[in-house]
Protein backbone atom coordinates (compact mmCIF):
# COMPACT_ATOMS: atom_id res chain seq x y z
CA UNK A 1 0.00 0.00 0.00
CA UNK A 2 1.12 3.43 -0.92
CA UNK A 3 0.67 6.45 1.94
CA UNK A 4 -0.11 9.46 0.00
CA UNK A 5 1.14 12.49 2.25
CA UNK A 6 -0.85 16.21 1.79
CA UNK A 7 1.91 18.83 1.35
CA UNK A 8 3.15 20.68 4.01
CA UNK A 9 2.46 23.90 5.43
CA UNK A 10 5.29 26.28 4.61
CA UNK A 11 5.28 29.34 7.32
CA UNK A 12 7.94 32.47 7.57
CA UNK A 13 5.24 35.18 8.88
CA UNK A 14 6.79 35.64 12.20
CA UNK A 15 9.73 37.60 13.51
CA UNK A 16 12.78 36.92 11.47
CA UNK A 17 11.04 34.84 9.37
CA UNK A 18 12.49 34.48 5.50
CA UNK A 19 11.11 31.99 2.98
CA UNK A 20 9.69 31.77 -1.01
CA UNK A 21 7.66 28.81 -1.77
CA UNK A 22 8.54 27.37 -5.11
CA UNK A 23 6.23 24.05 -4.80
CA UNK A 24 5.21 22.43 -1.45
CA UNK A 25 3.31 19.73 -3.21
CA UNK A 26 5.41 16.90 -3.01
CA UNK A 27 5.75 16.62 1.32
CA UNK A 28 9.09 14.45 0.79
CA UNK A 29 10.59 16.89 -1.16
CA UNK A 30 9.83 20.91 -0.98
CA UNK A 31 11.39 22.95 -2.81
CA UNK A 32 12.12 26.62 -1.21
CA UNK A 33 13.99 29.92 -2.12
CA UNK A 34 15.53 32.45 0.08
CA UNK A 35 14.15 35.82 -0.68
CA UNK A 36 16.34 38.93 -0.81
CA UNK A 37 16.49 41.35 1.87
CA UNK A 38 14.01 43.71 1.35
CA UNK A 39 16.04 46.42 -0.29
CA UNK A 40 18.74 45.19 -1.72
CA UNK A 41 19.62 42.02 -3.21
CA UNK A 42 21.56 40.35 -0.67
CA UNK A 43 20.35 36.97 0.68
CA UNK A 44 21.69 34.26 2.62
CA UNK A 45 19.83 33.88 5.96
CA UNK A 46 16.64 31.70 5.80
CA UNK A 47 13.88 30.97 8.83
CA UNK A 48 10.70 29.01 8.48
CA UNK A 49 8.44 26.48 10.25
CA UNK A 50 7.51 23.36 8.34
CA UNK A 51 3.79 21.50 9.78
CA UNK A 52 2.12 18.35 9.04
CA UNK A 53 5.76 16.61 8.80
CA UNK A 54 5.13 12.60 9.18
CA UNK A 55 6.91 10.84 12.10
CA UNK A 56 9.34 8.48 11.29
CA UNK A 57 9.07 9.89 7.43
CA UNK A 58 12.29 11.17 6.16
CA UNK A 59 11.19 15.04 4.47
CA UNK A 60 13.88 17.09 2.46
CA UNK A 61 14.04 20.80 2.17
CA UNK A 62 16.02 22.53 -1.28
CA UNK A 63 16.51 26.09 -1.38
CA UNK A 64 16.86 26.12 -4.87
CA UNK A 65 18.70 29.84 -5.40
CA UNK A 66 21.47 28.91 -2.36
CA UNK A 67 23.50 28.65 -5.72
CA UNK A 68 23.31 32.65 -6.25
CA UNK A 69 23.28 33.69 -2.56
CA UNK A 70 25.44 36.38 -1.10
CA UNK A 71 27.88 34.42 0.19
CA UNK A 72 27.94 31.32 -2.41
CA UNK A 73 30.93 29.19 -1.18
CA UNK A 74 29.60 29.33 2.27
CA UNK A 75 27.61 26.23 1.15
CA UNK A 76 30.39 24.14 1.51
CA UNK A 77 30.95 22.56 4.55
CA UNK A 78 27.68 23.92 6.27
CA UNK A 79 24.44 21.94 7.86
CA UNK A 80 21.06 23.59 8.37
CA UNK A 81 20.08 24.21 11.82
CA UNK A 82 16.75 22.20 13.25
CA UNK A 83 14.63 22.40 16.26
CA UNK A 84 11.20 21.39 17.33
CA UNK A 85 10.77 23.62 20.48
CA UNK A 86 12.47 26.96 19.38
CA UNK A 87 14.87 25.83 22.06
CA UNK A 88 17.02 23.12 21.20
CA UNK A 89 18.82 23.72 17.98
CA UNK A 90 20.45 20.94 16.17
CA UNK A 91 22.66 20.35 12.68
CA UNK A 92 20.52 18.26 9.93
CA UNK A 93 22.57 16.26 7.15
CA UNK A 94 22.94 18.89 4.36
CA UNK A 95 24.12 18.81 0.83
CA UNK A 96 25.44 21.70 -1.75
CA UNK A 97 25.53 20.71 -5.78
CA UNK A 98 26.38 24.00 -6.70
CA UNK A 99 23.28 25.11 -6.99
CA UNK A 100 21.08 23.95 -4.49
CA UNK A 101 20.86 23.28 -1.00
CA UNK A 102 19.12 20.38 0.40
CA UNK A 103 18.70 19.11 3.57
CA UNK A 104 16.59 16.44 5.40
CA UNK A 105 15.15 15.54 8.67
CA UNK A 106 13.73 12.41 9.65
CA UNK A 107 11.07 13.86 11.20
CA UNK A 108 10.07 12.86 14.83
CA UNK A 109 7.36 15.65 15.32
CA UNK A 110 4.53 16.70 12.90
CA UNK A 111 6.06 20.40 12.81
CA UNK A 112 9.77 21.78 12.94
CA UNK A 113 11.46 24.99 12.31
CA UNK A 114 14.35 25.35 10.35
CA UNK A 115 17.06 28.22 9.57
CA UNK A 116 20.03 29.37 8.66
CA UNK A 117 21.61 29.94 12.23
CA UNK A 118 19.95 29.37 15.69
CA UNK A 119 18.01 32.31 15.79
CA UNK A 120 18.05 35.30 18.42
CA UNK A 121 14.40 36.34 18.75
CA UNK A 122 13.39 40.14 19.29
CA UNK A 123 11.31 39.15 22.33
CA UNK A 124 14.29 37.89 23.83
CA UNK A 125 16.06 40.93 23.12
CA UNK A 126 13.50 42.61 24.89
CA UNK A 127 14.12 40.30 27.82
CA UNK A 128 17.31 40.77 27.58
CA UNK A 129 17.39 44.45 27.88
CA UNK A 130 14.62 44.53 30.96
CA UNK A 131 17.47 41.75 32.44
CA UNK A 132 20.33 44.23 32.36
CA UNK A 133 18.78 47.05 33.52
CA UNK A 134 18.13 45.35 36.35
CA UNK A 135 21.55 44.66 37.38
CA UNK A 136 22.93 47.46 39.52
CA UNK A 137 25.10 49.30 37.88
CA UNK A 138 23.57 49.16 34.59
CA UNK A 139 21.61 51.96 32.70
CA UNK A 140 19.39 52.19 30.09
CA UNK A 141 21.59 55.74 28.72
CA UNK A 142 19.79 56.51 25.36
CA UNK A 143 17.68 54.69 22.96
CA UNK A 144 17.86 54.80 19.39
CA UNK A 145 15.67 54.44 16.59
CA UNK A 146 15.71 52.36 13.39
CA UNK A 147 14.21 53.39 9.99
CA UNK A 148 11.22 51.91 10.84
CA UNK A 149 10.89 53.39 14.53
CA UNK A 150 11.79 49.99 16.81
CA UNK A 151 14.33 50.55 19.71
CA UNK A 152 18.13 50.83 19.94
CA UNK A 153 18.81 50.43 23.19
CA UNK A 154 22.56 51.49 24.57
CA UNK A 155 23.40 50.31 28.12
CA UNK A 156 26.11 51.30 30.22
CA UNK A 157 27.39 49.49 32.70
CA UNK A 158 28.74 51.71 35.12
CA UNK A 159 27.88 55.56 36.40
CA UNK A 160 30.82 56.61 33.50
CA UNK A 161 32.77 58.54 36.05
CA UNK A 162 35.82 60.74 34.90
CA UNK A 163 39.19 58.48 34.00
CA UNK A 164 37.03 55.33 33.68
CA UNK A 165 37.96 53.48 30.52
CA UNK A 166 34.98 53.09 27.86
CA UNK A 167 34.74 49.80 26.53
CA UNK A 168 32.08 49.73 23.41
CA UNK A 169 30.32 46.60 22.11
CA UNK A 170 28.29 46.32 19.21
CA UNK A 171 26.34 43.51 17.63
CA UNK A 172 23.92 42.84 14.88
CA UNK A 173 24.47 45.71 12.59
CA UNK A 174 24.37 42.68 10.00
CA UNK A 175 20.33 41.18 10.66
CA UNK A 176 21.39 37.72 9.63
CA UNK A 177 24.49 37.44 12.16
CA UNK A 178 22.47 35.56 14.97
CA UNK A 179 25.47 34.70 16.43
CA UNK A 180 26.46 38.55 17.46
CA UNK A 181 23.24 39.02 19.90
CA UNK A 182 23.88 35.67 21.59
CA UNK A 183 27.11 36.92 22.80
CA UNK A 184 25.71 40.29 23.61
CA UNK A 185 23.26 37.78 26.05
CA UNK A 186 26.38 36.08 26.99
CA UNK A 187 27.94 39.60 28.28
CA UNK A 188 24.96 40.42 30.20
CA UNK A 189 24.57 37.17 31.42
CA UNK A 190 28.67 36.92 32.86
CA UNK A 191 27.77 41.13 34.58
CA UNK A 192 24.98 38.89 36.59
CA UNK A 193 27.04 36.80 37.93
CA UNK A 194 29.16 39.58 38.87
CA UNK A 195 32.38 37.55 40.09
CA UNK A 196 35.65 38.69 41.52
CA UNK A 197 37.11 38.59 37.45
CA UNK A 198 34.03 41.42 36.24
CA UNK A 199 34.29 43.36 39.10
CA UNK A 200 38.01 43.94 38.28
CA UNK A 201 36.82 44.80 34.74
CA UNK A 202 33.87 47.12 36.26
CA UNK A 203 36.48 48.98 38.67
CA UNK A 204 38.36 50.21 35.88
CA UNK A 205 35.92 50.39 33.27
CA UNK A 206 32.56 51.32 31.79
CA UNK A 207 30.85 49.14 29.23
CA UNK A 208 28.66 50.51 26.43
CA UNK A 209 26.46 47.94 25.21
CA UNK A 210 24.50 48.43 21.80
CA UNK A 211 22.97 44.19 21.57
CA UNK A 212 21.52 44.55 18.55
CA UNK A 213 22.32 47.15 15.75
CA UNK A 214 19.89 46.49 13.02
CA UNK A 215 16.26 45.40 14.60
CA UNK A 216 14.03 46.18 11.71
CA UNK A 217 16.72 43.56 9.07
CA UNK A 218 16.73 40.89 11.99
CA UNK A 219 12.61 41.14 11.85
CA UNK A 220 12.13 41.01 8.37
CA UNK A 221 14.99 38.33 8.00
CA UNK A 222 17.57 40.28 6.53
CA UNK A 223 20.69 38.68 5.73
CA UNK A 224 22.99 42.19 5.42
CA UNK A 225 21.11 45.44 5.29
CA UNK A 226 18.37 47.41 7.29
CA UNK A 227 14.52 48.63 6.22
CA UNK A 228 16.19 51.37 3.50
CA UNK A 229 18.77 48.53 2.23
CA UNK A 230 21.66 49.61 3.60
CA UNK A 231 24.43 47.62 4.96
CA UNK A 232 25.52 49.20 8.04
CA UNK A 233 28.70 48.31 8.27
CA UNK A 234 29.78 49.87 4.85
CA UNK A 235 27.88 53.26 6.39
CA UNK A 236 30.30 54.31 9.06
CA UNK A 237 31.97 57.80 6.94
CA UNK A 238 28.17 58.49 5.50
CA UNK A 239 25.54 57.90 8.33
CA UNK A 240 22.11 59.86 7.90
CA UNK A 241 19.75 60.05 9.69
CA UNK A 242 17.19 58.83 6.86
CA UNK A 243 19.15 56.25 5.49
CA UNK A 244 21.22 54.63 8.71
CA UNK A 245 20.20 56.20 11.64
CA UNK A 246 21.00 53.41 13.47
CA UNK A 247 24.88 54.19 12.71
CA UNK A 248 24.57 57.73 13.02
CA UNK A 249 22.96 57.20 16.92
CA UNK A 250 25.81 54.99 17.88
CA UNK A 251 28.24 57.28 16.44
CA UNK A 252 26.28 60.01 17.89
CA UNK A 253 26.84 58.58 21.57
CA UNK A 254 30.40 57.48 21.00
CA UNK A 255 30.80 60.93 20.67
CA UNK A 256 29.42 62.40 23.69
CA UNK A 257 30.66 59.68 26.21
CA UNK A 258 34.07 58.37 23.86
CA UNK A 259 35.95 55.25 23.29
CA UNK A 260 39.02 53.85 24.60
CA UNK A 261 37.88 50.51 23.21
CA UNK A 262 35.36 49.08 20.56
CA UNK A 263 34.34 45.49 19.56
CA UNK A 264 32.20 44.78 17.07
CA UNK A 265 30.48 40.95 17.13
CA UNK A 266 29.57 39.58 13.55
CA UNK A 267 29.39 36.21 11.84
CA UNK A 268 31.07 35.20 8.70
CA UNK A 269 29.36 32.79 6.51
CA UNK A 270 32.55 30.99 4.98
CA UNK A 271 35.55 30.84 7.40
CA UNK A 272 34.83 28.22 9.60
CA UNK A 273 36.43 29.38 12.66
CA UNK A 274 36.63 32.37 15.80
CA UNK A 275 38.37 35.12 14.38
CA UNK A 276 39.45 38.82 14.71
CA UNK A 277 39.86 41.78 12.35
CA UNK A 278 41.85 44.23 13.25
CA UNK A 279 42.57 48.08 11.77
CA UNK A 280 46.32 47.48 10.02
CA UNK A 281 45.30 49.66 6.91
CA UNK A 282 44.23 52.43 8.81
CA UNK A 283 46.06 55.73 8.43
CA UNK A 284 46.07 56.35 12.08
CA UNK A 285 47.85 52.78 13.09
CA UNK A 286 50.46 52.25 15.37
CA UNK A 287 52.51 49.82 17.13
CA UNK A 288 51.03 50.54 20.41
CA UNK A 289 47.41 49.79 18.20
CA UNK A 290 48.82 46.55 16.97
CA UNK A 291 50.47 45.36 20.35
CA UNK A 292 47.31 45.91 21.90
CA UNK A 293 45.35 43.57 19.31
CA UNK A 294 48.14 40.84 19.44
CA UNK A 295 47.69 40.91 23.57
CA UNK A 296 43.76 40.46 22.61
CA UNK A 297 44.51 37.65 20.58
CA UNK A 298 46.93 35.94 22.70
CA UNK A 299 44.72 36.41 25.89
CA UNK A 300 41.74 35.24 24.10
CA UNK A 301 43.82 31.99 22.37
CA UNK A 302 44.55 30.74 25.81
CA UNK A 303 41.94 31.25 27.57
CA UNK A 304 39.09 29.24 25.01
CA UNK A 305 39.92 26.50 22.24
CA UNK A 306 36.99 28.67 20.90
CA UNK A 307 39.28 31.22 19.44
CA UNK A 308 42.36 30.83 17.22
CA UNK A 309 44.70 33.28 14.85
CA UNK A 310 45.48 30.98 11.82
CA UNK A 311 42.81 31.58 9.90
CA UNK A 312 40.57 35.37 9.15
CA UNK A 313 40.13 38.11 6.35
CA UNK A 314 43.94 38.93 4.87
CA UNK A 315 44.98 41.76 6.59
CA UNK A 316 44.64 45.84 4.88
CA UNK A 317 48.32 47.26 3.46
CA UNK A 318 48.88 50.01 5.44
CA UNK A 319 46.94 53.13 4.57
CA UNK A 320 44.32 50.66 2.44
CA UNK A 321 42.11 50.25 5.20
CA UNK A 322 37.75 50.77 4.31
CA UNK A 323 37.17 53.44 6.51
CA UNK A 324 33.25 52.61 6.02
CA UNK A 325 34.00 49.51 8.40
CA UNK A 326 32.66 50.27 11.88
CA UNK A 327 36.00 48.71 13.92
CA UNK A 328 38.13 50.91 11.43
CA UNK A 329 36.03 54.23 10.89
CA UNK A 330 36.35 54.34 15.28
CA UNK A 331 39.85 52.79 15.30
CA UNK A 332 40.64 55.66 13.52
CA UNK A 333 38.38 58.19 15.30
CA UNK A 334 39.41 57.36 18.84
CA UNK A 335 43.00 56.04 18.53
CA UNK A 336 41.87 52.90 20.31
CA UNK A 337 42.10 49.14 20.09
CA UNK A 338 39.28 48.26 17.50
CA UNK A 339 38.47 44.94 16.22
CA UNK A 340 35.58 42.77 14.58
CA UNK A 341 34.80 39.80 16.15
CA UNK A 342 33.68 37.41 14.15
CA UNK A 343 31.84 33.63 14.49
CA UNK A 344 31.19 31.52 12.18
CA UNK A 345 27.68 30.20 11.03
CA UNK A 346 29.43 26.79 10.48
CA UNK A 347 31.63 25.74 13.58
CA UNK A 348 35.12 26.78 14.72
CA UNK A 349 36.74 23.34 13.29
CA UNK A 350 39.27 23.97 16.11
CA UNK A 351 37.13 22.61 18.70
CA UNK A 352 33.80 21.38 16.71
CA UNK A 353 30.75 19.67 17.80
CA UNK A 354 28.56 17.95 14.76
CA UNK A 355 26.07 17.58 16.61
CA UNK A 356 25.54 21.62 17.43
CA UNK A 357 28.05 23.91 14.94
CA UNK A 358 28.29 27.08 16.34
CA UNK A 359 25.41 27.92 18.23
CA UNK A 360 24.26 30.48 20.52
CA UNK A 361 25.80 29.02 24.19
CA UNK A 362 28.97 28.64 22.42
CA UNK A 363 28.72 32.29 21.33
CA UNK A 364 27.80 33.12 25.04
CA UNK A 365 30.49 31.44 26.31
CA UNK A 366 32.74 33.34 24.07
CA UNK A 367 31.90 36.25 25.35
CA UNK A 368 32.41 35.60 28.86
CA UNK A 369 35.82 34.44 27.42
CA UNK A 370 36.36 37.99 25.97
CA UNK A 371 35.63 40.06 29.40
CA UNK A 372 38.01 38.14 31.31
CA UNK A 373 40.68 39.17 28.32
CA UNK A 374 39.44 42.90 28.88
CA UNK A 375 39.81 42.68 32.63
CA UNK A 376 43.22 41.85 32.18
CA UNK A 377 43.94 44.24 29.82
CA UNK A 378 42.25 46.96 30.87
CA UNK A 379 44.49 49.39 32.08
CA UNK A 380 46.90 49.26 29.14
CA UNK A 381 43.55 50.76 26.68
CA UNK A 382 45.40 53.98 27.06
C1 LIG B 1 32.19 40.72 7.50
S1 LIG B 1 32.01 40.65 5.77
C2 LIG B 1 31.20 39.11 5.50
C3 LIG B 1 32.16 38.21 5.03
N1 LIG B 1 31.52 36.99 4.80
C4 LIG B 1 32.03 36.16 3.93
N2 LIG B 1 31.43 35.02 3.87
N3 LIG B 1 33.04 36.48 3.21
C5 LIG B 1 30.91 40.49 8.18
O1 LIG B 1 29.87 40.89 7.69
O2 LIG B 1 30.88 39.93 9.28
C6 LIG B 1 32.74 41.99 7.98
C7 LIG B 1 32.39 43.11 7.13
O3 LIG B 1 31.35 43.71 7.32
O4 LIG B 1 33.19 43.39 6.26
ZN1 LIG C 1 28.81 40.98 9.61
Amino acid sequence: MTLTLSPLHIDCDFDSGNILINDATDPSRTRLAIRPDSRSDHFQWFHFKASGLTPGQVHTFVLENAGQSSYNQAWKGYQAVASYDQQQWFRVPTQFDGKALSFDLKAEQPQAWFAYFEPYPRARHNQLIERATRLPGVELLATGRSVEGRDIPLLRVGDGAPGKRKIWIIAQQHPGEHMAEWFMEGVIERLEHNDPSVAALLHQADLYLIANMNPDGAVHGHLRTNAAGQDLNRAWQSASTDKSPEVFFAQLQMKQHGVDMFLDVHGDEEIPHVFTAGCEGNPGYTPRLADLAKTFRDSLCKRTVDFQQAHGYPRSAPGQANLTLGANSVGQAYDCLSLTLEMPFKDHDDAPNPQTGWNGLRSKALASAVLDVLGQMVDTLR
